[in-house]
């Protein structure tokens, strides 16, 4: 289980105000945070407020004090590619892009650059008329990702699906056809690409956020979730993540578990 931490983003208000006085200390405090945490990438995302001219920028300032305060690679969140690559040229190690659609002229745009620069990188299964209702049309639409990604050269393991998660109290009946896409995105290809959620999407305008997080998180591990956009800063979450993890036998039991997942 691989948790990337969702916290340098500009739709929280302390990183909004970061980037617009240019102060570093927050950006660092959050990545410094999220490694302590358990997360293994640290996504990063300018968010809404950031005009687009400004985007690539800030997305290299945010890249650079991200690594400088941790040893983590970087999770570049952003609709703009000009953002996207920005990103990429000053990251060190490999990153991962957050992300593509199925939508043609974005996968011609943004699987050319993963392969360029080595990243891996996220496939939304939605096209420019939204998210599907069911799983069989996710399904469908990460097919035609899996397909853009292998002729571009991108190894499968390096391709994570996103089944792109609602917020239940809007979207009730899309959370049993997110865990059902999770569960048949493994058989699109072998090897098989990986899979990825933001979770905090779930409980968005939600009372009991952390526990609707944490308990849809190990529902999604029990159906092949690979990885998760996450709030690493909330330790009852990586216990529960590191906890599932070991009851799925993904990794071998030892009495100090919850460490040993953190370290990593
Ligand atoms: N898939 C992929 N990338 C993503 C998402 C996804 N990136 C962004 C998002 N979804 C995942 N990250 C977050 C970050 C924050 C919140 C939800 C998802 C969140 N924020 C508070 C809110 O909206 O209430 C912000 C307010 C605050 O607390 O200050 O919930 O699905 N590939």
């Amino acid at each position: 289980m691989e948790l990337i931490g969702e916290r340098i983003n500009g739709m929280f208000k302390d990183v909004r105000e970061a980037i617009l006085n240019r102060d570093p200390e927050p950006i660092k405090r959050h990545a410094v945070l999220q490694s302590q945490g358990g997360a293994r990438y640290i996504d990063v995302n300018t968010g809404p407020t950031v005009s687009a001219e400004d985007q690539p920028g800030v997305m290299e300032w945010l890249v650079k004090l991200a690594q400088e305060a941790s040893p983590l690679p970087c999770c570049l969140d952003s609709t703009n590619p000009d953002a996207i690559e920005a990103g990429l040229k000053v990251h060190r190690g490999k990153a991962m892009i957050n992300s593509t659609t199925a939508d043609q002229w974005k996968m011609d745009v943004y699987l050319p650059m993963a392969a360029k620069y080595n990243a891996a990188i996220i496939g939304l299964a939605m096209n420019d008329k939204g998210v599907p209702k069911d799983a069989n049309d996710r399904l469908a639409l990460a097919m035609e990702i899996v397909a853009n990604a292998d002729a571009h050269g991108i190894p499968m393991p390096d391709l994570y699906i996103d089944p792109l998660v609602l917020p239940v109290n809007v979207a009730q009946e899309h959370v049993p056809e997110v865990l059902e896409t999770l569960r048949q995105v493994k058989l699109l290809a072998s090897p098989a690409p990986r899979t990825v959620v933001g979770l905090s999407n779930v409980s968005q305008r939600c009372p009991n956020r952390p526990l609707l997080n944490r308990t849809f998180l190990v529902m999604a591990q029990a159906c092949g979730l690979d990885a998760a956009i996450a709030d690493v800063e909330d330790g009852d979450l990586v216990d529960a993540a590191a906890t599932a993890h070991i009851l799925l036998n993904k990794e071998i039991y030892c009495d100090s578990y919850l460490k040993t997942f953190r370290q990593r």
